[in-house]
């Protein structure tokens, strides 16, 4: 049987060859070979992603490249969600927890496994989507008198509309009675720290235990 560092580095391998067959191949052998679904994702598929990110920067590979790359990242995360799912803590609920992907951005990636790896923890996710308007979060938060509002955020032009959330929810009077949460590849603790957001997270497993010691 392949060992994690072998299976781990098949999953890189599968969304640099752009190979959906292998991404869901090597998602399938890690459950069966009990690799954590959470460590496959992030040191194998999301690190991949990375490089692909940074070609895609440099001129190297073009947008079809990452369709294709993020389609099989896709489908190897959809092998192991209902897996992850499992895992899951069904009685618990921890709090409420309206999430999406800011407006304008349609990425949507990490903030899926952001949402999948929160309900597992037990909390209550509202999955808004992706290129949400600012007035949804607050008008979901309302209605579900959510703890949390976390928005995700991949692009430096997106990531200043994390500004209005706070914003507002200021103004609609609510700022005061939930926790705000940003992350995304470009947002940062210092960044969270300058905009007043209460909590960052750099993936979902720090989002998690941040939560985790909140709730
Ligand atoms: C995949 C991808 C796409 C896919 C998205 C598919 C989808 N359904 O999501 C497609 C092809 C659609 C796409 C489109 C575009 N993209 Co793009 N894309 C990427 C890429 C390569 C990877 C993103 C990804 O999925 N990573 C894997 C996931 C797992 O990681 P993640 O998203 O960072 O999420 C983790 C953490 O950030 C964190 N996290 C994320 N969200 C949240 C939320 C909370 C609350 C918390 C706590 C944590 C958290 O936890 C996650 C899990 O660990 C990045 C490169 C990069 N380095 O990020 C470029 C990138 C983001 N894209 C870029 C660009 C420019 C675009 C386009 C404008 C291209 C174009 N010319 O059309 C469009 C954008 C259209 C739009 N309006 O949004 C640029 C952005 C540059 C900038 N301005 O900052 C990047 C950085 C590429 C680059 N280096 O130039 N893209």
């Amino acid at each position: 049987m392949a060992t994690k560092e072998e299976i781990i580095a098949k999953a890189k391998a599968a969304i640099l060859d752009f190979d959906e067959d292998a991404a869901e191949a090597v998602a399938q052998e890690s459950l069966d070979a009990g690799v954590s679904p959470a460590e496959l994702i992030q040191d194998g598929f999301t690190a991949a992603m990375t490089e692909i990110g940074d070609q895609f920067e440099a001129g190297t590979l073009f947008l079809p490249h990452v369709i294709a790359a993020s389609e099989a990242m896709s489908a190897g995360v959809a092998i192991l969600t209902p897996e992850l799912e499992k895992l899951g803590s069904e009685s618990e609920n921890k709090g409420t927890i309206v999430i999406g992907t800011i407006e304008g951005d349609i990425h949507s990636i990490g903030k899926d496994i952001v949402a999948t790896m929160l309900k597992i923890a037990g909390f209550k996710v509202v999955d808004l989507g992706r290129d949400v308007a600012i007035k949804a979060y607050v008008d979901k938060a309302k209605e579900t008198n959510a703890d949390v509002v976390a928005s995700s955020a991949l692009m430096t032009t997106t990531m200043v509309s994390q500004i209005q959330i706070e914003e507002q929810l200021k103004e609609a009077g609510i700022r005061d009675s939930l926790k705000t949460m940003v992350g995304g590849a470009p947002v940062t603790q210092d960044w969270a720290t300058k905009i007043g957001a209460d909590l960052y997270g750099e993936n979902a497993t720090d989002a998690v235990t941040k939560l985790k010691a909140m709730f």
